[in-house]
């Protein structure tokens, strides 16, 4: 322990929902000293960064927001059931504005590393603008689809035209009038922006490296008197969703798909498949991510639905995904997705029936042994999700240990919150927490409530730091890995399981609660409750 002074009582990295509501709860509620750094020139993290055509939120808007701010969730008005980027980045700007944030808050500036400074229980934080501040807490609120995945493809620099990863959109968007465009992957980014950019390029050509199970967004006005008794019970939302299994108003059919009758079967499928959203993924029959029989009904539904859709037989057979589980890779939400393929100017390059790629050349896309002509090619290949956006921060913990070195066979964390080795690090949504399986604004506004009462009990207490212990630690990491076995996820090479970046050790990167994230949510109070239970307190 020290009295040694710190510039802050807390640095935060990133300026989206995480660090914006970390900001305004440590500073206004626990009255600390904050500095916020990001490093885009304004608030909104990933509804910043993610410009591309047809960028939108994939959970209804009126959970996806802010809860603090109850006099906001009356008036706020959303346009729509799944608001666009820039509305959501309104909204994001709205609330900064409204609580005064940004004066706290240092744009155009990235965290270039941290070291924990074990004689006086500090960070010492570094920016690429030359700071190097001092800071009791250190939270890294940086994201969880944040570092971008671009592939090393062989001769990309000698690509003639230009070209474009989604999540580094320029402003003012692109102009695809009379190009001809390929769009490399079929992620949720791509399934958005290919509808998007079709209407407009003379010529889309799709790389497809894995088909994806799609079901229809439904997006959409919103009813009004469905938008007003909803604003009437606000309170009721955010108690279900703090409750719920992925903090969604979503509830798992609690039944075998394999005991209904046929009808009764084809009939739920209909109304989630009507109702649009996520409720084909996170309100089906509660077996379908444990059993593979359970889950071939399911997906059989969403393959005769692409077999109606695409016109030409052998483009829908390209487009019906194989060899892995319905729901083991995020589900994208479409709008017009498999409709696109129908169009005389959009065509399919499957990897594994065309060929994959191969390289890109000055006039465009190798792929199969095959030429193709580009004047713009978007890479929408998704990131180095969870883990990467943490180990590009270069925290240096006690004895100077990395990340890298500490996670070199896949995350470990207690919580998903904490790393031992690590003092006063927390990561919101980080690895090992429920995160990108859930509502992420729900998640967040757990965990940055979470971190602020664990701020102010330590403060109280007179200690000034927390660290997760080794052993608490490691049977995180095993009860993690234990859940995720026992269900279908480890079957698909998805980014959730690490294997979309080559060289990334296979490791399942969030945490499915058995739970859901009302028992996440229990099972964290408890071990504050507990007098922080697997942390020490020095
Ligand atoms: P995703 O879901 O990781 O999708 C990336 C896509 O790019 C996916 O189809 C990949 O195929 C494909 N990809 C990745 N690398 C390559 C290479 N080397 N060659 C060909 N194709 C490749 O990212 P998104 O941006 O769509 O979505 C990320 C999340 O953001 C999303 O889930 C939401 O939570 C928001 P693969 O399936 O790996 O075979």
């Amino acid at each position: 322990m020290t009295d040694a002074t710190p510039d802050f009582d807390a640095v935060v990295v990133g300026a989206g929902f995480a660090g914006m509501h970390a900001l305004k709860s440590l500073r206004d509620t626990l009255g600390l000293k904050v500095r916020v750094y990001e490093a885009g020139d304004s608030v909104g993290g990933t509804w910043y960064w993610n410009r591309y055509p047809g960028a939108r939120c994939d959970s209804d808007a009126y959970i996806y927001c802010f809860t603090w701010d109850k006099p906001l969730l009356q008036e706020w008005e959303w346009s729509e059931r799944y608001p666009e980027q820039p509305e959501i980045l309104r909204y994001l700007e709205h609330v900064a504005e409204r609580h005064d944030l940004k004066r706290d808050m240092q744009f155009n500036t990235r965290v270039t590393g941290a070291e924990f400074d074990e004689t006086n229980t500090l960070w010492t934080v570094h920016t690429d603008k030359g700071d190097t501040v001092t800071a009791r807490f250190l939270i890294a609120a940086v994201g969880s689809l944040s570092t971008t995945n671009l592939p090393r493809f062989k001769g990309l620099e000698t690509f003639k035209g230009r070209w474009y990863h989604t999540s580094r959109f320029p402003r003012g968007g692109v102009d695809f009038t009379g190009k001809r465009v390929a769009v490399v992957g079929t992620g949720a980014t791509a399934v958005q922006a290919i509808p998007e950019i079709a209407q407009q390029a003379k010529q889309l050509t799709v790389f497809q490296r894995t088909a994806n199970y799609c079901v229809p967004a439904r997006n959409g006005k919103v009813d009004p008197e469905v938008t007003a008794a909803r604003k009437a019970d606000y309170a009721g939302i955010i108690d279900r969703l703090r409750g719920s299994f992925f903090g969604f108003e979503h509830s798992f059919i609690p039944k075998s798909v394999l005991e209904v009758s046929d009808e009764e079967r084809e009939r739920e499928f209909d109304r989630m498949w009507d109702t649009g959203g996520f409720a084909f993924w996170l309100a089906n029959y509660q077996d379908m991510f444990f059993d593979q029989k359970a889950n071939d009904l399911c997906a059989d539904y969403l393959k005769r639905k692409i077999r109606k859709t695409v016109n030409d037989p052998a483009v829908a057979e390209k487009l019906i995904p194989k060899g892995y589980a319905y729901g083991t890779k995020r589900q994208p939400l479409d709008t017009n997705y498999f409709e696109t393929f129908n169009k005389d100017t959009v065509l399919l390059v499957d990897a594994a029936t065309d060929g994959s790629i191969e390289e890109i050349t000055e006039q465009g896309i190798r792929a199969g042994g095959k030429d193709y002509a580009f004047d713009i090619i978007v890479f929408a290949t998704g990131f180095d999700a969870m883990t990467g956006p943490l180990k590009a921060l270069n925290l240096k913990g006690r004895g100077g240990r990395t990340l890298d070195q500490q996670w070199a066979d896949g995350p470990h964390s207690y919580l998903g919150i904490s790393v031992a080795g690590f003092p006063n690090l927390f990561t919101i949504t980080g690895p090992q927490s429920p995160s990108v399986l859930s509502n992420m604004p729900v998640s967040i506004e757990q965990h940055v409530e979470w971190i602020t009462n664990c701020i102010d009990a330590i403060r109280k207490s007179g200690k000034t730091s927390i660290e997760a212990t080794p052993e608490a630690q490691e049977q995180w990491v095993a009860h993690v890995n234990e859940v995720v076995n026992g269900t279908l996820m480890p079957g698909a090479n998805s980014w959730y399981m690490s294997a979309n970046i080559p060289g990334k050790p296979r490791a399942f990167l969030p945490y499915l609660c058995p739970e859901g994230v009302g028992g996440y949510r229990r099972k964290c109070d408890e071990v504050a409750a507990h007098g922080y239970e697997g942390f020490v307190l020095a």
